[in-house]
């Protein structure tokens, strides 16, 4: 049923990748946004504002949420989270892991049902992970599931900081702590999107992060749901749209992982 909004944005992505990749060795203009750390370059722009114009043209009565702000909230059934350029301080740094993100959120669906399609494109790699509503997750064409490990010990899982992070470091040392001392390693990778689309595909056990945006996650939190992982709020709930905290595994090790978390996040 929702198969060619994914496959639209595939195509969508893949385009928006290949300017990114294009400019990726040039010098680009960084400005900071509201919160300190919270950057954004002209490429975030560019890419956003084709990303934006694409799906306007091919579904103009959708509504976009878009990160760097050019959407447009009509109040329609369907509405797309953007991330043009998911991992922007890794792009300024030449460091190629960065991703394109589209997620598709029907607003009227049940909570664990809004997310219908959504696309993560890991552009340097050439990784193009999508999903639909009941159609299974994919990566260039295979399908692609969770990993069986159910040892949290012997898990790798992922997280990052929040731009308010450095402001208010307490609950993310605590939270961080606690992981690192159960599980088998942590990694802070840069890019939400790619963090997740490594959960659905299995390579990570899980990931989680306090002050994470809609566009951030939209896309990937439906691959990991349609890979048979499981996507909650830190204390066990679905995530509603938007979320400000998100807990990511692949199913086994999340209820271990969701007691360490529970409870402890800074409302943002
Ligand atoms: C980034 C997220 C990452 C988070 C960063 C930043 P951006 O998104 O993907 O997980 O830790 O603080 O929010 O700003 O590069 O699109």
């Amino acid at each position: 049923m929702y198969l060619s909004f994914a496959q639209a944005a595939v195509d969508i992505a893949r385009q928006a990748g290949a300017m990114l990749a294009d400019a990726l060795r040039e010098t680009h203009t960084v400005e900071s946004k509201s919160e300190l750390h919270n950057m954004v370059t002209e490429m975030d722009r560019r890419v956003e504002a084709f990303v934006v114009g694409e799906l306007l043209r091919r579904f103009p009565d959708h509504d976009i949420c878009a990160e760097e702000g050019s959407g447009t909230d009509g109040g329609r059934s369907f509405r797309w989270h953007v991330d043009p350029l998911d991992g922007t301080n890794n792009y300024v740094h030449r460091l190629p892991w960065f991703a394109v993100s589209l997620g598709l959120e029907r607003v009227d669906a049940e909570v664990d049902r809004r997310l219908v399609a959504g696309v993560v494109y890991n552009v340097m790699h050439d990784e193009m992970f999508w999903a639909a509503l009941d159609e299974g997750a994919w990566l260039n064409g295979e399908r692609i599931h969770v990993s069986a490990e159910s040892d949290l010990g012997r898990s790798l899982v992922t997280t990052g900081i929040p731009y308010w992070g450095k402001a208010h470091p307490r609950t993310l040392v605590d939270n961080f702590e606690r992981i690192v001392t159960a599980c088998g390693d942590v990694r802070r990778l840069g890019a939400a999107a790619l963090d997740l689309a490594n959960v659905a595909c299995g390579r990570l056990e899980a990931y989680f992060e306090e002050g994470i945006q809609t566009w951030d996650v939209a896309a990937g939190a439906l691959l990991v749901r349609e890979a048979g992982g499981r996507v909650t709020d830190y204390d066990g709930a679905p995530i509603p749209m938007p979320t400000a905290h998100i807990l990511a595994s692949n199913g086994a090790v999340h209820d271990p992982l969701q007691r360490l978390l529970g409870g402890n996040y800074r409302l943002t």
